[in-house]
């Protein structure tokens, strides 16, 4: 399977998570050659490197699946509502293997740098083995949420205990039995590893800098007659889902909160506490646009949150406050709340007492120090843009991606970046991916850039850019999509003010997927408008 230094393929392709392992099987439809590089030692992307307790998908299984193949679709079985790590890791595997990927995957190996080649509008590619490869098309497909962020907390390095991250957790089995453990961070991440941890920890101490939104995800088996009713009704589901703003098919509230009367509104935020899952926020049609609607459901949560933890005080840390809800990414738990209820956890406030570093045997938060055997960083990712900016990508005239997006990211569609022929970018920034069910997102982007380079082969094109000028226009298109809404007024990943010194720069597009997805489609039936293609032969 050794692939020769400097070999030459039609297709690059970066990551083996699902969208590299879907671009690899469209572009062997087109009959072109085409090699993946992945730097974990197997598939699966999020789901190979977040293998920490609880780690689970917050979008149902039903639906966070391929849709390209009904026989996969329909031989594949799921278990839970929500699919933990290992099974959607499982899934992974299998759909590599039914659609005899990994002959075409280099594993262990990440890739350095992508360096565009002007004569022969080649992109060369360099990894951390040494290797060399070269390809007429480069595609990203390194995922939003991959390049792990670790806070620059002074005296990190001398802690003498286990320290782990979340986002790149080991592949052995880690045991907390018996041990202090520190939790840092409860976005999704700390939210769900939080109440694993404390089952087996001697004692917990969680920090927290923001307090977060949840909702209960009440996961539960998968029984064969919801099985079957998803299988049976694939196709008009799929479509139907695909005609949703976040792609994903769930009961979308079509009145303003503010248009029904305080029990009306009561009755249906607890019904959907109770059905559970991150469709709490689609009750009603202004909840993320309307901040006095938006209060109406933070409010219930945070008299929810009030209930479910004993200690006023403690619930008190525990209800967010700073932002509204659903404008950061909404959590799905399993007793979160609860678990602040145990004897051996510990919440820690870190607003009220920052962390001032680590030493050997533990964290010091304001004045107290806290002795732990193990520290768990639940800190997130330098989202969107960050697994692109970890790799020399260098461009026409030796123009670096990472100087270009100094200022924040700038592509058209989020699939290319004007300056950089023939790379293109699957769920980049300024697409809509990270507010929808990736997988759809995945699979829409997938086919309109195979279709793509379909074409450039049809027409003998040896060179696609995106133009300036479209560039300029859609992410203008991308600001005001996003202005209409709450979302800028969170400190969230979507603007990489989670990573100090990042540029706060609303990334996805808000628009939602069908009209991303007619976007991209006209863009193509237009001969690539805001493109610019260039023949071999001219
Ligand atoms: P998130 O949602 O970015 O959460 C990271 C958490 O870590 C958040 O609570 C941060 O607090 C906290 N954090 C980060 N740096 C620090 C420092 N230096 N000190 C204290 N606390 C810190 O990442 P997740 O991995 O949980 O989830 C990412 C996405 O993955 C999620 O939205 C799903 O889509 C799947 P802050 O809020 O910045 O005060």
């Amino acid at each position: 399977l050794d692939t020769p230094h400097g070999a030459s393929f039609d297709v690059m392709i970066i990551g083996a998570g699902f969208a590299g392992m879907y671009m690899l099987h469209r572009v062997r439809l087109l009959g072109l050659s085409a090699l993946v590089l992945e730097a974990g030692s197997g598939v699966g992307g999020t789901w190979y490197w977040n293998r920490y307790p609880g780690a689970r998908c917050d979008v149902e299984s039903m639906q966070y699946s391929f849709s390209f193949s009904d026989e996969l679709q329909q031989e594949w079985r799921w278990t839970e509502r929500y699919a933990s790590q290992p099974e959607i890791l499982a899934y992974a595997n299998y759909v590599a293997k039914k659609f005899d990927l990994l002959p075409d995957i280099r594993f262990d190996t990440r890739v350095t740098d992508a360096i565009y080649r002007g004569e022969d509008c080649r992109w060369l590619i360099s990894t951390d083995k040494g290797a060399r490869y070269n390809a007429k098309w480069c595609v990203m497909a390194t995922g939003c949420l991959s390049a792990a962020q670790t806070p620059k907390i002074p005296g990190l390095d001398t802690f003498e205990g286990r320290i782990f991250h979340t986002g790149n957790w080991p592949r052995e089995l880690v045991s907390f039995a018996g041990h202090v453990v520190g939790v840092i961070g409860t976005g999704s991440s700390g939210i769900q590893v939080i109440p694993k941890i404390a089952e087996q920890a001697k004692h917990l101490y969680v920090f927290q800098r923001t307090p977060n939104f949840t909702v209960p995800a009440r996961n539960r088996p998968i029984d064969l007659e919801y099985e079957n009713s998803w299988k049976q009704n694939y196709r008009e589901r799929r479509a139907k889902a695909r005609s949703m703003p976040a792609g994903i098919l769930c009961d979308i509230g079509e009145k303003s909160a503010l248009a029904v009367s305080p029990d009306e509104r009561s009755q249906e935020y607890e019904k959907r506490w109770t059905e559970g899952g991150t469709g709490f926020t689609a009750a009603f049609s202004d909840l993320l646009r309307n901040a006095e609607a938006n209060a109406t459901a933070a409010d219930f949560v945070r008299a929810k949150i009030r209930t479910l933890v004993e200690d006023p005080t403690v619930a008190e840390r525990l209800i967010p406050t700073d932002h509204p809800i659903g404008a950061k990414r909404i959590c799905a738990d399993t007793k979160y709340f609860e678990t602040f209820n145990r004897e051996n956890v510990t919440l820690v406030d870190l607003r009220a007492n920052p962390i001032s570093g680590l030493s050997p045997g533990g964290v010091t938060a304001g004045t107290d120090f806290f002795g732990l055997d193990s520290l768990v960083l639940a800190t997130g990712f330098d989202a969107i843009t960050g697994a692109l900016n970890k790799i020399n990508i260098v461009g026409r005239y030796g123009r670096k991606l990472a100087e270009k997006w100094q200022y924040g990211p700038n592509t058209l569609l989020g699939m290319m970046s004007s300056g950089f022929p023939n790379l293109f970018i699957i769920t980049g920034p300024g697409s809509p991916s990270v507010l929808t069910n990736v997988v759809v997102a995945i699979e829409d982007n997938v086919e309109w850039i195979s279709k793509c380079i379909a074409h450039l082969v049809e027409t003998n094109a040896d060179y696609i850019d995106a133009t300036a000028l479209a560039e300029e226009t859609w992410m203008r298109q991308v600001r005001e999509a996003a202005q209409g809404t709450l979302y800028p007024e969170a400190k969230s990943w979507y603007l990489g003010m989670n990573i100090p010194g990042k540029p706060a720069v609303f990334m996805p597009y808000v628009g939602g997927l069908p009209a991303y997805q007619r976007i991209c489609e006209e863009v193509a039936a237009e001969g690539y408008k805001g493109f610019q293609i260039r023949m071999t032969r001219d």
